[in-house]
This record gives structure tokens, sequence and C-alpha cells, in this order.
């Protein structure tokens, strides 16, 4: 039946209404594999009907997706997801990677399918779904749980975070320049500036590969968006409290007030306009290129995403919740680019996360979410294979690296079953390399070999059709 009739919101209310709408929302920290994830998925889609790549997509896979197309975002305000561009890379001779993304990006497929359940048969054969799926930055969750924390509280938590190294020797130049200045004395705005300044390059530092940490905040400081920039975002946290009375245009009140704006303006906002829109939501990490920097990286990777799940059960019973209402009810964390360790070790890296995330995990189901961990691959860029090693033969992976030519058999590693201890952490334990992508082919209709990501697929949208 077409609703072309009736105005654009109406339609939209109506379709969501009718469950024939569905928002899904693609996140995890920077270089996750987010525009890999989405623009595989897409292609994987418009493949449609009979996709032999997607076995376990089981309205793909029964032969009930009559047809799959392309349309017009619904979200006008919302940036496009370049998809053309993407797949365009990927195509191309030789293949390559899109570039890095800034912000958040919107893309709507509609999904024509055959109605399997009897009763509804009868109204309606054929229907149609429409998959708004929309990629935005890990960083931002990071900021929802500032809303619980008055600014002397989130800055006790970084002062705590910046007793260890590497953060230690990172913030320096940063804390000697806070240090330099009476916070109780008249604010002067070139020297907030520079405070900020020195802050977000200490936040770049850690995120940079050499040190490879995650939880850093404010979220929008290394990921802006349109934001980039904007004075909403020059201020820093503090390390003392003032030494005398605290005046309104100290430097003390000016931080505190500017905190408060960032809450209001940007992380509220944020929850408002787009979080509590979302119906599923699926958080991608590398946990592999953690393994390779070191247990610091790792065990901050961890914290990270404990507190980007933690953002779901915050939603769900939080006072925002109460007032705007978090539409979540399927979360599935995903660890990517599986294609990285040998076809054997899969189960282990499934289980590595299921460990690693165990207790997040647990809050967000009691909140009512359901919830599941896997491991992926987007794009498949390696092909398994053996070699011989001191007469034995070792499972290993074949793919051409990002730095090279030619293509290179490797055993990148074991992965551990257990979360290995900090001193089991030995540096040349693990070798993930980065893979370029395979070469493919418009011309024999190859979809995009792929990990798992049917499996993903069905968990997220299986119920939906
Ligand atoms: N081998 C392999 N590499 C992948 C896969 N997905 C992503 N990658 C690699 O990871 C890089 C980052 O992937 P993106 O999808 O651009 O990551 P993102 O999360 O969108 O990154 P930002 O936009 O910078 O936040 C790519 O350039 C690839 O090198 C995959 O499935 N397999
Ligand atoms: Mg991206």
């Amino acid at each position: 039946m077409s609703l072309s009739w009736l105005p654009h919101n109406l339609e939209e209310r109506l379709n969501r209404t009718l469950d024939r709408q569905v928002k899904l929302a693609v996140t995890g920290l920077s270089r996750s594999g987010k525009t890999v994830f989405i623009t595989s998925l897409v292609h994987q889609l418009l493949q449609g009907i009979e996709n032999p790549h997607l076995p376990y997509f089981s309205v793909v896979s029964s032969g009930r997706v009559q047809g799959v197309k392309l349309m017009s975002q619904p979200d006008l305000h919302i940036p496009a997801f370049r998809y053309d561009v993407a797949i365009e890379k990927l195509y191309d001779n030789p293949p390559t990677w899109s570039e890095p993304t800034k912000g958040i990006s919107e893309i709507r497929l509609a999904i024509r399918y055959k109605v399997e359940n009897s009763l509804l048969k009868r109204i309606s054969p054929v229907n149609t779904l429409f998959l708004d799926i929309i990629d935005y930055p890990g960083e931002w969750l990071l900021d929802l749980p500032l809303l619980e924390l008055n600014f002397e509280a989130w800055s006790q938590q970084i002062a705590k975070l910046c007793d260890k190294e590497p953060r230690l020797t990172l913030s320096q130049p940063w804390r000697e320049f806070i240090a330099t200045f009476d916070l109780s004395e008249p604010a002067n705005d070139t020297i907030l500036r520079q405070a900020s300044a020195l802050y977000t390059e200490f936040l770049y530092q850690c995120k940079s590969p050499q040190y490879g940490l995650s939880l850093l905040q404010p979220g929008h400081f290394t990921m802006p968006g349109e934001l980039k920039g904007a004075p909403i975002l020059e201020f820093c946290p503090i390390f003392t409290l003032p030494s005398s009375e605290i005046k309104e245009n100290s430097f003390y009140a000016v931080l505190k007030k500017r905190y408060e704006a960032y809450k209001e303006q940007v992380v509220k906002k944020f929850y408002v306009e787009h979080f509590s829109s979302f119906d599923r939501q699926i958080v991608l990490a590398d946990v592999l290129r953690s393994f390779n920097t070191g247990y610091a990286s790792f065990a901050d990777m961890r914290d990270a995403l404990d507190l980007v799940l933690k953002s779901f059960t915050y939603g769900k019973s939080g006072l925002l919740n109460k007032l705007f209402g978090l539409k979540i009810d399927k979360l599935l964390f995903a660890a990517t680019k599986a294609d990285h360790v040998t076809p054997n070790q899969l189960p282990n890296l499934e289980r590595f996360i299921e460990q690693m995330l165990a207790q997040a995990q647990n809050n967000v189901k009691f909140e009512g979410v359901k919830t599941a961990t896997l491991a992926l691959a987007s794009v498949k860029c390696t092909q398994a294979a053996y070699t011989n090693f001191q007469g034995q033969k070792i499972s290993c992976i074949k793919g051409v690296p990002l730095e090279s030519e030619q293509p290179i058999a490797l055993f990148p590693g074991e992965v551990p079953v257990d979360i290995p201890l900090p001193e089991e952490w030995v540096e040349g334990r693990f070798h993930f390399l980065e893979f370029k992508p395979p070469r493919l082919s418009h011309a024999n209709g190859r979809g995009l070999p792929h990990i798992r990501l049917d499996r993903a697929l069905e968990f997220l949208l299986g119920d939906k059709f």
C-alpha cells in the first residue's frame, strides 16, 4: 500500500508505529571499522534476492526478499553516508579503503519482502521495511556519563587517570601550564584557549597509534564533528580547587560554566536528537589492534567499552530516559577485522570479548536489552593457509599488508582464551597487521567476502521481517 499521499512526517510516524521502519545505529571508537561495516552491509543487501553470501540471515536465505533499494534519507539535516564513494573505492583497481569519517551520517534502504505470518499475510502479502543506518563516533558515548558528574567530580576522575603512565608523562605540558595561574583570578580568554588546546593535544597524543588509549573525555574534543573550533570546546578539567573565594568571573567559575554548557548543549543535544531515537545498536571494536599495542592500551579500551556499554543502562534507567525515552532493545557488540586471525582462532576471539565485557553486558541485559557478542569481518581480506615451521604444519593467513604490494603468509599469534595478566603481555606476542582490500569484480556479481556479517544482521534485524 502506498502512503505517498500522507504528509512526510506523518508517513514517517506511521511507518514507525507499524514497525515498518527501523533505525540501526552503528558506532565504535575511531578506526574500529564503522564505514566498512555499513558499506559491506548495504552492498550485501543490495545484492538482494537469494544472496548466497548471507546464509544465516533468514529473510534472505529463505528467499523472502523481493528487492532492496537505496532511498533518500528521512533526516535531511544529517549528512549522507557516502556509500557510493566507499563502494567505488573498494571496486577500484587497486582497491582502497575509505577515508576516516568525522561525525554522524545516515543512509536509508527500502527492503521489500514476503510476509511470513499467516494472519498479516492476508492483509498485505508483501511489505516494505525502511532501514535507516546511522554511523556516529563511539567517542560521543564516552560523554554520556558526564551528565551525571559535576565539574569537580569529573576533574577528579581525570586526575586519577593521569596518576598512571603513559598519561602521567603525556599530560605534563598541560598540567604545568594550568599550574601557572591562580584559578581564583579573573579569567582570560587567551589563557583558557591555550589551556584547552594543551589538554586537547594531550588527548590526541594518548590516542596516537604509539599509545592507543581510548578512554578520552570529553569525547567531542578528539571527534568534534561540526563543532570543530567552536568555543564550547574551550575548557579542561582542573587538578586543584582555587585557593581563595570563587568569584563569578574567575578562571574556575568560567571553566565550570563551560563544562556545564558542554553537557547541556552538546551531550544532551546528541542524546535527545539522535541517541534516543535508535531502535537497534551495534558497537564495533578493533580489539586486536589493542593487543598489538600492549596491556595499557588493552585495559584502557576495555574501560572505555565498559563506559560505552553503560550508556545503554544509564539511558534505560536514568533521568534522561524518563524524559525522552530510550528505545534500543537489541545491542550487538562485535570485534571487527576477524580476518586478521586464523580461522581456528575465531572461537577464542569470541570467548575473549565475551569475557572482557561480561559484567557490562550483564547490566545491559538487566535493563531488558537483548545483547550478544560476535567476531566479524565486514570485508574479508585474507585467506586461510598453511605453512611449515620446523617440520610442523602451522595454520596461518595470507593477504596483502597495507604497506606492501605482495601477499604474505603470516602467523599473527594465538588469541588468548582468558584475559592475560599484565606481566604476560610480552612485547611481540601479537602481529595483527592491517591488510589491503581484496581485488573484486563487478562482472561476476560476487558480493564482498565477509565473516559472520549475516549473523550480525540476523541478530539485529531478523525479527523485523
Ligand atoms: N582486514 C580488514 N580490515 C578492515 C575491516 N574493516 C575495516 N578495516 C580496516 O580498518 C580501517 C578503518 O575502517 P573504517 O571502516 O574506515 O573505520 P571507522 O570506524 O569508520 O573509522 P573512522 O571513520 O575514522 O572513525 C580500514 O581502513 C581498514 O584498514 C575488515 O573487515 N577487514
Ligand atoms: Mg568512518
